[in-house]
């Protein structure tokens, strides 16, 4: 195709060839250069809050069913960010570094406008298979989202299928001092334009978020051809507690804008720039953060010095390899530094009840509250103020 570079047309039909003969840990396969990002897996969460003032938004809202409206319109507005940055960034979709286990990625947005300070923490829980955990708070305004990602990818006419296993549960302080929490299942992704050497992401299938207070949004994906005929096109069906008939239906495409069906109301707009997450300059960080650990990698990459970038990389692979064989003859285990593991995640189980989740439960990865920052956690103290 177009965009592969003709020096490397051969190892991009052979990559292809391997995807479409494998299914599973893609992250494992060796693609290409020309495809390759500098960026690792453990960067992605920051997606989730780069337009910090629509999350901030979620506290001020005032009855459950403006919090439902507030959360979707927040929720809706990561995907452009989620699943077109690249594109935008870096002319296609590319093969993200593969995390090792335990690479950690801290950032935050500062307060600005009243929104409050927004806080990152990220770490790399499994890596063969991939699962990145997070936690996301703004503690002045009572809100926390912690989640965690892992994927199931299969090959099928000509595109590849991403199953996203794991969600998010968002958890609000309510001024009368209880939480209201929210169930958020993450949609499928087809990558399309493999042929091409210009891979992109549409969203297919359905979505939920469901609210402990009743409320639920079911988000319809469809690409081109379908509602509108336009590609990154969704519906979103806003029911109260326990009924079936939308209060609220909204339309649009998701990395532009969207309205309200009935009142014909804009409901949301992401043509506007986002906001980056700061973090610390690479010499300040620690050797498991993701910048420092992958520096020489991401150097090498960028400057197009493919044979730095794999000697670089095969360093950290054979450290890694060490690690745990040196584990393996202490009968140790790697321990996680922010997160513990539960088999089920109790609020998954509670609310994936009442939209009849599949599967119907989820185990999940637990904050253990020990932040790198000290103004991270949400306390109820904190919002009394
Ligand atoms: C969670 C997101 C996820 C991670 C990425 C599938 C993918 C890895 C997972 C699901 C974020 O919240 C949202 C966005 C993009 C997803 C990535 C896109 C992608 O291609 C990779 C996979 C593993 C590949 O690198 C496939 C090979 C590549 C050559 C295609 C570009």
């Amino acid at each position: 195709g177009e965009a592969v570079p003709a020096t490397q047309r051969g190892s991009w039909s052979s990559f292809l060839k391997s995807i479409a003969s494998f299914s599973g840990d893609l992250s494992s396969l060796t693609a290409p250069p020309f495809i390759l990002s500098p960026i690792s897996l453990t960067e992605f969460p920051a997606y989730w809050c780069e337009r910090p003032e629509l999350f901030a938004a979620i506290a001020d809202a005032k009855t459950d069913e403006d919090r439902m409206l507030a959360v979707l319109k927040w929720f809706i507005s990561t995907l452009k960010d989620q699943y077109t940055s690249r594109n935008e960034s870096m002319g296609s979709e590319k093969k993200p570094l593969n995390p090792v286990l335990g690479e950690l990625f801290y950032a935050y947005w500062p307060d600005k406008n009243n929104r409050g300070k927004t806080n990152l923490l990220v770490e790399q829980v499994s890596h063969h298979p991939p699962i990145t955990a997070y936690y996301i708070s703004n503690p002045s305004k009572g809100l926390s989202l912690q989640g965690h990602n892992a994927q199931k990818t299969s090959f099928s006419g000509g595109s590849i299928i991403v199953k996203q296993v794991g969600h998010a549960t968002l958890s609000v302080l309510l001024p009368s001092g209880g939480t209201e929490e929210f169930l958020i299942t993450l949609p499928r992704l087809r990558i399309d334009g493999l042929w091409y050497g210009s891979p992109y992401i549409e969203l297919t299938e359905s979505s939920y978020i469901q609210s402990s207070s009743g409320w639920l949004s079911t988000i319809e994906y469809k690409g081109k051809g379908y509602f509108s005929g336009k590609s990154h096109s969704f519906k979103a069906l806003v029911t109260p507690p326990g009924s079936s008939s939308p209060a609220h239906t909204v339309e649009g495409t998701w990395h532009q804008t969207s309205k309200d069906v009935k009142t014909g109301r804009a409901f949301h707009d992401v043509t506007g720039a986002k906001e980056e997450a700061t973090v610390a300059d690479v010499e300040a960080q620690g050797e498991w953060e993701s910048r420092r650990l992958w520096r020489g990698v991401a150097r090498g990459i960028r400057e197009g010095d493919f044979e730095t970038a794999s000697r670089e990389k095969s360093k950290i692979e054979n450290e890694q390899r060490q690690r745990r064989k040196d584990e393996a003859a202490a009968g140790t285990k790697w321990q996680l530094k922010h997160f513990a593991h539960v088999d089920s995640d109790p609020t998954y189980e509670k609310l994936g009840k009442l939209f009849k989740a599949s599967p119907p439960t989820e185990d999940a990865y637990v904050f253990q509250h020990n932040p790198p920052f000290a103004d991270m956690s949400t306390t109820t103290t904190e919002v009394a103020k």
